[in-house]
């Protein structure tokens, strides 16, 4: 259906019989491989979006790594501690699969670092107290996922299969979180405040996780043709908010909306959207922690140059060693 909509980047003229062909595949529901042949700008935008999303697991642990000393007790230390490791391994095996593009995990970085690339919006904020764990797990998890299972479907074949096994991993995070805003919930009432606050914080900036309206959406239109996306940032928002509504409400918490509305005839929640100068305030980098996490990340990059130069150094070491014997 998208045959005659599909492009390169650059290119404004009609499709060439490589492109055209290259979108029979997808629309025939095919997966794309590293060695296939594929337009231009369906590298970039992959590149784009597998990398901005390795850099948001690997920046989305600082807010939570945040509380791991501070964990109220041992078996929650050890649940966050197996949390934040996990959120690691999803940032590598989402660099292997922007690697398979042809371009490298030192190059990301750089353009991390340097304010080229982003990462997920969400991570700009602050983690103030203990329920803020559970808020991050419940809604941020929660959000991730709902964005995540689509993607399990997309088109480029190492994203699709990073995705099924992020995914496993994404559902008990978010339990984990949902657990802790439950005890917090059934707890004493400056308990209870704690994860009302928590959820007021959270839930505008989890809501703006799914992009912007699809209006302001830049990629969608083309993303979706490639199947990059399988679905838009509003649908998303739209079953996000369906999914969590009731949620808050067994944990007889209130959404901080007060527009929010079942709406019989779409069988849809009516919800406010979220100050979206404030979401392209923090994607300028004037969030609250924008500064912090890029310099939190800097530090780790140059600190960890040591271990980086060791590695290189053995493998030239055994190498030679290899070229000698022979
Ligand atoms: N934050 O045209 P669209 C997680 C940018 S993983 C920052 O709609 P697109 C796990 C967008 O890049 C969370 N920037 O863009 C975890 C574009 O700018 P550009 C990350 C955003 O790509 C949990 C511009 O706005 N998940 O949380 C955001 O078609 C707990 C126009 O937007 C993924 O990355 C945003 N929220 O749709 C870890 C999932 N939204 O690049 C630790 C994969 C939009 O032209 C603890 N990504 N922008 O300069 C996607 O599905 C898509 O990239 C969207 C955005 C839906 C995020």
């Amino acid at each position: 259906m998208y045959a005659q909509m599909v492009k390169s980047e650059g290119n404004s003229g009609e499709q060439t019989p490589e492109e055209e062909a290259f979108q029979a595949r997808i629309d025939a529901g095919e997966r794309i491989e590293p060695k296939d042949w594929m337009p231009e700008g369906y590298r970039k935008t992959l590149v784009r979006q597998i990398g901005q999303h390795a850099h948001s697991e690997i920046v989305g642990q600082l807010p939570e790594g945040n509380w791991i000393t501070r964990a109220p007790t041992l078996e929650r230390k050890a649940i966050l501690l197996a949390k934040v490791q996990d959120e690691a391994g999803h940032g590598l095996y989402l660099y292997c699969a922007a690697e398979t593009l042809g371009i490298s995990r030192d190059e990301l970085t750089r353009q991390l670092l340097s304010g080229k690339m982003k990462y997920s919006s969400i991570f700009n904020y602050p983690t103030l107290t203990w329920a803020d764990m559970g808020a991050v797990g419940w809604l941020v998890d929660g959000a991730a996922i709902m964005n995540q299972v689509p993607l399990q479907r997309t088109s480029y074949g190492p994203y699709a299969r990073a995705m099924v096994r992020i995914c496993k991993e994404e559902s008990f995070h978010q339990r984990q979180g949902y657990d802790i805003m439950m005890k917090m919930a059934q707890g004493t009432e400056a308990q209870r405040r704690m994860a009302q606050d928590a959820l007021n914080r959270f839930w505008y900036p989890s809501l703006m996780m799914f992009g912007p309206s699809d209006k302001e959406s830049v990629h969608s239109e083309q993303s979706m043709a490639w199947k990059i996306k399988i679905n838009t940032n509003d649908e998303l928002r739209q079953k996000f908010v369906d999914q969590t509504v009731p949620q808050a409400e067994y944990l007889g918490l209130t959404v901080p909306d007060e527009n929010l509305k079942w709406n019989e005839e779409t069988g849809h929640y009516d919800y406010s959207q979220p100050d979206w100068q404030e979401f392209f305030d923090v994607l300028r980098g004037n969030g609250p922690c924008n500064t912090e996490r890029l310099e939190a990340r800097r530090e780790a990059w140059e600190d960890g140059q040591w271990v980086r130069d060791g590695m290189l150094a053995h493998g030239e070491k055994k190498r030679m060693a290899k070229v000698a014997a022979e």
